[in-house]
């Protein structure tokens, strides 16, 4: 199959300045594939309120866990055929179906190798997240548009059981800090071992010299911090020999691409 019409990616508005406006690591993992694949594409950005309208009107099925309906999502009608519009959501079946649909530079370079290794490190990030999110969730709030501000403080402070500006830690708070980053670094110190490999490894990614989806999936998490915590993300990428400042700034041509700006119809909820 060689797709023809342009993917469509639907990331998330803010009011973060371009190129460095596309910040959820799980939309930034779907933007990095297309710009490392060199697919065309067309984006779109929508408020936070406006995810599960446009979601349920493109007949996507709600995730089975969590929160019903997410981005990303894409819509390609020439590969995708789960519903008449052509629409995909949730990062991992994305990728996956990018990876089959346009396998030049495959996202897998050693084959199911490198699967294996993008899930434990996935396993990884999911604690080291655990660390950062309350530096960084509170921030996200004070960055978006009006409506995805009002939407983002509700929802979030009712899952964390408190006000979101109560749920980044004081500076006096250097107990909380501390424990929080003792998580930051034990994680972070796992990679940065993964990353310097054996005495012969050459190249700044998990694989030496050629990206992979593990690589990606570290340095957005990397940029989801630099977005809104510039001294968090300096400390972290100043661990060790800075190998993942080496494998963030190889990444950051394809975490700030950008497609061709296309508006998308979102309808209103009722
Ligand atoms: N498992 C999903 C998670 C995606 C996710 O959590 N997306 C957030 C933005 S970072 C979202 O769209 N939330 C919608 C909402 O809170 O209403 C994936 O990997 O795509």
């Amino acid at each position: 199959m060689s797709p023809t019409n342009k993917v469509h990616l639907i990331d998330i508005l803010s009011t973060l300045t371009p190129p460095q406006n596309s910040w959820s690591a799980h939309i930034l993992k779907i933007r990095c594939i297309l710009n490392y694949k060199k697919i065309p594409y067309t984006q779109s950005f929508i408020s936070y309120p406006d995810i599960a309208p446009l979601l349920k009107s493109l007949d996507v099925a709600p995730n089975k866990s969590g929160t019903p309906y997410t981005l990303p999502a894409i819509i390609h009608k020439d590969s995708i055929t789960l519903n008449a519009h052509g629409a995909l959501a949730d990062s991992l079946p994305i990728a996956l179906h990018l990876d089959k649909i346009f396998p030049d530079l495959s996202l897998f370079p050693s084959g199911d190798a490198s699967y294996a290794l993008f899930l434990a490190v996935e396993r990884i990030m999911a604690t080291f997240e655990s660390g950062y999110r309350p530096f960084i969730v509170p921030r996200v709030a004070e960055n978006l548009d009006e409506r995805g501000k009002v939407y983002f403080e509700k929802t979030r402070s009712a899952a964390l059981g408190k006000p979101l500006a109560q749920v980044r830690p004081r500076p006096e708070d250097t107990e909380r800090r501390d424990e929080l980053w003792t998580i930051i670094k034990r994680e972070a110190l796992v990679l940065i071992g993964m990353l310097k490999g054996r005495e012969s490894k050459k190249g700044v990614f998990f694989e030496g010299e050629t990206l992979g989806f593990a690589d990606i999936l570290v340095a957005c998490h990397l940029a989801f911090i630099e977005r809104f915590d510039k001294d968090l993300f300096a400390k972290v990428v100043g661990l060790e020999g800075g190998e993942l400042r080496a494998l963030y700034e190889e990444c950051v041509p394809l975490l700030e691409r950008q497609g061709e700006d296309k508006a998308w119809d979102v309808p209103s909820e009722n």
